[in-house]
């Protein structure tokens, strides 16, 4: 590289890495740098709503040929930094489009096995206590791809069906407790104000203990893509059963078979009989840079990054190989860590400018450990297109370029 970049230069001197990282390939002699310039101009004017840089171009994917039946968009995992995806970058997966609702009329019923069927206004919820939490919303569906040897090639692809944001929101415990809980009630069942009329059945148990009616993500309204004015966050399960746009919550005696969990969201098993209520997401990692679709610029200092998030709780460990599976390190994790969101994890390294394949995983707090695909195969066969959470490898060509790595 002739880069008369001195900044690189100084770490090889001096800074933290010195040495062990930035190799002297890819530091040149350099002159002095340059003082920066004053500025000839004033800049733009104060703005009611922000907007992102023009230079940035960080973009959810999407296939142009999708109907709204039929609709999701990926985030582009390796363009977010550490644990929040930005509200606009948020994946979406809608079974009918998004409604537009009326925050001013939307009503939440919550009704079945209570002792006064009750409904609340927007206005009515944001009157009671409120919670933020920081959790991740993952489809079940997510890296489905990952069953097959090769993998999708890049990580939006792979992994971009999960986001994490910061939730605000009553806790559902307050509004089925308003409404008084029946003895007989066991489960609940949460509707959307979609066409497809969405629903899912979830444990009265889940819902007491950690159900949020969501209207606030990332310190503002929550977006119109992810369920404005309302949505249900019942953290760490199927992205499927956070239901958006919730309308009404009926409380009942046991689950209710509805379409979304008997036709989707179930899981074939080899001989032939079908697991349901597969709720909680396992633990599952990937490596975000470098990843499919980079190129890395020449051998030296690489910081490796990636994403760690379990729906059993907190990630509590992320390892790295950089020698195709050999060797395992553990790499540093962002902290706080929070449960059942997406823990950042970090490890510095120095790339010898070889071939070479990049692998993640992690345990979480349970001690789960997440598997390679052939484990995966063993505990769950090869029939179901769901809860895929093997290990991810990415290959580094001696190029440079980033490419999934088959198993
Ligand atoms: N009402 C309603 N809720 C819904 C859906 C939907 O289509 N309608 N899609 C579900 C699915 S399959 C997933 S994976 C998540 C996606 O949430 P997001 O679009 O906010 O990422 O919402 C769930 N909640
Ligand atoms: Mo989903």
């Amino acid at each position: 590289m002739k880069s008369r970049d001195a900044t690189r230069r100084s770490f090889l001197g001096t800074g933290a890495l010195a040495g062990a990282a930035w190799t002297a390939c890819s530091a040149p002699e350099a002159e002095a740098p340059a003082e920066p310039d004053q500025p000839s101009s004033l800049g733009t004017p104060v703005s009611r709503y922000g907007q992102r840089s023009p230079h940035e171009k960080a973009a959810r994917g999407v296939r142009e040929s999708q109907t709204p039946e039929a609709a999701s968009s990926r985030t582009p995992l390796d363009q977010t930094y550490g644990i929040i995806t930005p509200s606009a970058l948020h994946f979406e997966r809608h079974h009918a489009g998004v409604p537009e609702i009326d925050p001013a009329t939307h009503k939440l019923l919550v009704h079945g096995l209570v002792d006064r069927p009750m409904a609340f206004s927007v206005d009515d919820i944001k009157r009671l206590p409120s919670v933020s939490r920081v959790h991740f919303v993952e489809c079940s569906g997510n890296s489905g791809g990952e069953w097959s040897p090769a993998g999708a090639p890049t990580v939006a692809l792979s992994h971009g069906l999960a986001s994490c944001s910061e939730w605000t929101g009553v806790p559902l415990r307050i509004l089925l407790e308003e409404a008084g809980i029946q003895p007989e009630a066991k489960w609940i069942l949460a509707e959307g104000a979609d066409a497809c009329l969405m629903q899912r059945s979830a444990t009265l148990e889940k819902a007491l203990e950690e159900g949020i009616v969501a209207y606030g993500q990332n310190g503002e309204a929550i977006r119109p893509e992810q369920g404005y004015p309302m949505r249900l966050i019942l953290p760490g399960w199927e992205g499927n059963t956070n239901v958006k746009w919730l309308r009404r919550i009926k409380l009942t005696a046991g689950p209710q078979y509805v379409k979304d969990e008997t036709s989707k969201y179930t899981e074939l098993m080899e001989d032939g009989t079908a697991w349901i209520f597969t709720f909680e997401m396992d633990a599952k990692s990937v490596i975000t840079a470098p990843s499919g679709g980079h190129m890395v610029d020449g051998p030296g200092f690489l910081e490796i990054s990636g994403l760690a998030w379990s729906g059993r709780g907190k990630i509590r460990q992320a390892e790295v190989s950089t020698d195709a599976g050999q060797t395992w390190t553990e790499a540093e994790l962002q902290t706080p860590v929070y449960s059942k969101a997406f823990t950042r994890f970090r490890l510095p390294w120095a790339w010898d400018g070889s071939e070479t394949v990049l692998l993640s995983r992690c345990r979480d707090e349970t001690g789960y450990l997440q598997p390679g695909r052939a484990e995966l195969i063993e505990q769950r066969g090869r029939k179901s297109a769901y809860h895929c959470n093997r290990i991810k490898g990415w290959h580094i060509a001696a190029d440079g370029s980033v490419t999934s790595a088959e198993v």
